[in-house]
Formats: structure tokens, C-alpha cells, sequence
């Protein structure tokens, strides 16, 4: 009976690792070299996602990422903060699709996220809506 209580934590502790894992289950993309020599990635933002939400690209080799949302009324946004890796943009979604141009120069990981919040709640990050942006060589 001592042993009930134990296994009940356990239990709890399980299902909660279990629900926050689907929350962050990763979409993995790995862009192709178009003919032009430009990788092209499409990406759909929602209520609170990025789908893709891994991204991986070839170091200096131009890369456009055509990026609309999910018809809605939440408002989203896309934003990279890499300058030393020559991305830098914060761009709010439409559900018309966008064109954002750049050169990634750095090999790397890079936080993919929307930053938008309503009033006190979290942002829309914490609610799952990140992704990760990969340079490789
Ligand atoms: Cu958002």
C-alpha cells in the first residue's frame, strides 16, 4: 500500500513527459538546390505551430522561404535573430504566401520562433509555435 503512491507520482510524472513530447514533434526538412541554385523551403504557421519546424540548408547558397498562416484570427509572426550568420527578419504571416530572401553564412543552429503574445498568456513560442533553423557546410 506504501508503494500505491509511488507508482501514482510515477504515473503522473510519465504522462506528463508524454504530452509535452507530441507537443514538440519535429517536422524535418532538408532543402533542395533548385535549378536557379536557390533552396526554397515553404513553410505554414497555425495555432501554434511551424510546419516545418526543421529546417536544414546549405551554407551560402541563397535560400527563399515562402511562409503563409492558416486562415485565423490569431496574428503570427516568423523571426530569425542571427546577424552573424547573415539572417536577420521578422516578418508577420499572412495566409498569402511571403518571400523572405537571404545568404545564411555561418554553419549553425538557429532559434525559429514566433513571438507574438495575447495580453498576460504565453507566447506562442511556449505554446510550441518554434522550430530550428540548421545551416550546415
Ligand atoms: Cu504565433
Amino acid at each position: 500500500m506504501r508503494y500505491a503512491k509511488y507508482l501514482f507520482v510515477t504515473l503522473l510524472l510519465c504522462s506528463a513527459v508524454t504530452i509535452h513530447a507530441k507537443e514538440i514533434k519535429e517536422k524535418r526538412v532538408v532543402a533542395a538546390v533548385d535549378a536557379d541554385g536557390v533552396q526554397r523551403v515553404k513553410i505554414l504557421g497555425g495555432d501554434y505551430f511551424f510546419d516545418p519546424n526543421y529546417i536544414v540548408v546549405k551554407m551560402n547558397i541563397p535560400v527563399e522561404l515562402i511562409v503563409n498562416k492558416e486562415s485565423g484570427i490569431v496574428p503570427h509572426n516568423i523571426l530569425i535573430k542571427a546577424p552573424e550568420a547573415g539572417i536577420d527578419f521578422d516578418e508577420n504571416m499572412r495566409t498569402k504566401p511571403k518571400v523572405i530572401k537571404f545568404t545564411p553564412t555561418k554553419a549553425g543552429k538557429y532559434d525559429l520562433i514566433c513571438n507574438k503574445r495575447f495580453l498576460f498568456f504565453k507566447d506562442h513560442r511556449a505554446k510550441g509555435m518554434e522550430g530550428v533553423f540548421e545551416v550546415i557546410e
